[in-house]
């Protein structure tokens, strides 16, 4: 026969266990919360990030140093190791009383609610996940720390009783007379931790298929997006593509991708808000359908990637849909001291805009929301997205953005300018070759090579080709739709048998033209002259 009692003592790995277990609960419950409302609010999350922010630069740098794009992962696991740490000793100190397991169950309760406040794209709902995490963390706790007194004790059967000659009480007689059962005793407490640690995982797993379960394509799909002011046709005679050029308009499954983002962020429109403060008059607070609500232009605009090599694929045209950035900054009335704008997406990665060219007459930055006739895909940055002609996208294009803050240079240094690429990167005038194709061999006598250029936000002049360092030849252009798009180039060679080599060039309407000197695309884009060796005749 067996019975439960209190020892109103914790041995020191019980409590350390039980430490750990509520911390583990406290994320995960937090996990859950979070992914029922918005993800980047789960505590884990939010201290992570706060522990990157207050991490000293020097070991910041140490870290990328060390561990290149995977530091965030290094930091987080090195704050895993830490909290599990701090869990199994404030745990194992709690033997009499469970004040010092509460006492550090509070002050990450306190830390995780102070780091989703501080979070520049906070909004009030977010204080669930750190609330909710607080409070499954305590009640673990409580409840293994109750259940690690527990021990299991023999009680003596009622003829093992009789034998005693004392006249006690039927406690203390209970007491004189059991002993604990070695291997049973740990049953209680196990299975309490058990329960404790499965519900932790399966919350935390919760939690992730919660935030994976945001249908973002139901949320595009509810949308119907009709500029105001639609962009001009496409003219006929805008590619070449049966000469080997890209068509004009990028398909969006074709548009090329570049983001640090690990999973594709999935925003809703509905709930999609952007605060846009700092150096400015009036905050404005945008949802989208204040977006819907104002009007929306379409632009034909060239993206383009500064980490593009030299004849390089990262570059796309689309028809972006959105409303003037700078119709929106008007409205709040910008600070003549602030020069960069700050934008974050919901991911946090972070970009630096000169205020200067988004305000400039005619500067077409957009606050976008659709693509080629479609809400933004989600690898695009569903819902809103900013694209500013002239700019490379690391300054200028991004994605998943809900938060905008008008600040200076000297104040805010953003994720790539911080990795040692430009603070402003306007796109450099470019040229590429598309055929011939590197080493490819093609038919001698008449040829058409073709390729790409551009010159944004000055247009593109000419291009001209040479072939084995002959004489400069001036190809065919395009129609050209504006000067913030590719503009394609064509020309017909007279090709001997051999080996050759062709080079392009291209000068725009500033009459500047591309120089011959090869430089690497960090820190602010690549140049020299695009090249092909390629073989005639058979
Ligand atoms: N949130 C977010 N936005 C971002 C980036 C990013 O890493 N994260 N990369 C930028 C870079 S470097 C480029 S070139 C463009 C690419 O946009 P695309 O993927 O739609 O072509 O997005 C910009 N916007
Ligand atoms: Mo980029």
């Amino acid at each position: 026969m067996s019975t439960t009692v209190s020892t109103g003592e914790v041995s020191r790995w019980r409590g350390a266990l039980s430490g750990v277990l509520s911390v583990l609960t406290a994320l995960g419950f937090g996990h859950l919360a979070a992914g029922l409302i918005n993800i980047e609010s789960s505590p884990i999350f939010a201290v992570g990030n706060a522990v990157i922010d207050v991490t000293p630069n020097p070991m910041k740098e140490f870290a990328i140093a060390q561990f290149g794009e995977d530091n965030k992962y290094v930091l987080l696991a090195s704050m895993a190791v830490v909290l599990v740490l701090a869990a199994a000793v404030a745990g194992a100190l709690s033997r009499r009383s469970w004040i010092p397991g509460i006492a550090l169950i509070s002050l990450l309760g306190a830390v995780a609610v102070l780091a989703t406040v501080t979070r520049p794209t906070f909004f009030a709902p977010d204080l669930v996940a750190p609330i909710v995490s607080f409070a499954a963390g305590v009640g673990a706790f409580f409840w293994l720390h109750t259940a690690a007194k527990q021990k299991e004790v023999a009680v003596p059967a009622a003829g093992a009783a009789d034998t005693t000659p004392e006249e006690g009480s039927a406690e203390s007689t209970t007491k004189e007379f059991t002993w604990e059962i070695p291997g049973v005793g740990r049953r209680t407490f196990l299975v309490s931790s058990s329960v404790v640690a499965a519900s932790a995982g399966l919350a935390g797993l919760g939690g992730r298929l919660a935030a994976q379960s945001i249908d973002v394509e139901a949320s595009r799909q509810a949308l119907n997006l009709v500029p105001d002011e639609p962009a001009p046709p496409i003219p006929s005679g805008a590619d070449f593509v049966d000469n080997g050029t890209p068509a004009f308009i990028t398909p969006n499954n074709e548009f090329y991708r570049v983001d640090t983002a690990l999973t594709v962020p999935r925003l809703r429109a509905e709930t999609w808000r952007m605060r846009i403060h700092g150096m400015v008059d009036r905050e404005i607070v945008l949802t989208y359908d204040d977006l819907l609500a104002r009007p929306l232009v379409e632009k034909t605009i060239s993206l383009v990637c500064v980490s593009n090599e030299v004849g390089g694929p990262y570059i796309s045209t689309a028809n972006f849909i959105g409303v003037l950035l700078s119709d929106i900054l008007e409205e709040a009335g910008v600070d003549p001291q602030s020069d960069q704008i700050a934008t974050t997406s919901s991911d946090g990665w972070t970009c630096g805009t000169p205020v200067d060219v988004v305000m400039a007459p005619g500067s077409d930055a957009l606050i976008a929301i659709g693509m080629n006739g479609e809400p933004l895909p989600a690898q695009h940055g569903f819902p809103v997205r900013m694209v500013v002609p002239g700019l490379y996208g690391f300054v200028s294009a991004t994605k998943w953005l809900v938060d905008m803050e008008l600040t200076t240079f000297a104040d805010f240094t953003p994720y790539w300018v911080r990795r040692n690429w430009a603070e402003r990167a306007p796109v450099k005038t470019m040229s590429r070759i598309d055929r011939p194709k590197s080493f490819s061999r093609v038919p001698a006598g008449p040829f058409i090579a073709a390729g790409i250029s551009w010159a944004q936000r000055v247009g593109i002049d000419k291009v001209e080709v040479r072939v084995d360092g002959g004489p400069w030849l001036e190809a065919d252009l395009s129609t050209e739709v504006n000067i913030d798009t590719w503009r394609m180039w064509k020309i017909e060679l007279n090709l001997e048998p051999g080996s050759h080599r062709i080079q392009c060039r291209a000068t725009d309407r500033n009459g500047e033209t591309q120089t011959e000197e090869r430089v690497a695309p960090i820190p602010d884009g690549a140049t020299g002259w695009h090249s092909i060796a390629f073989t005639a005749g058979s």
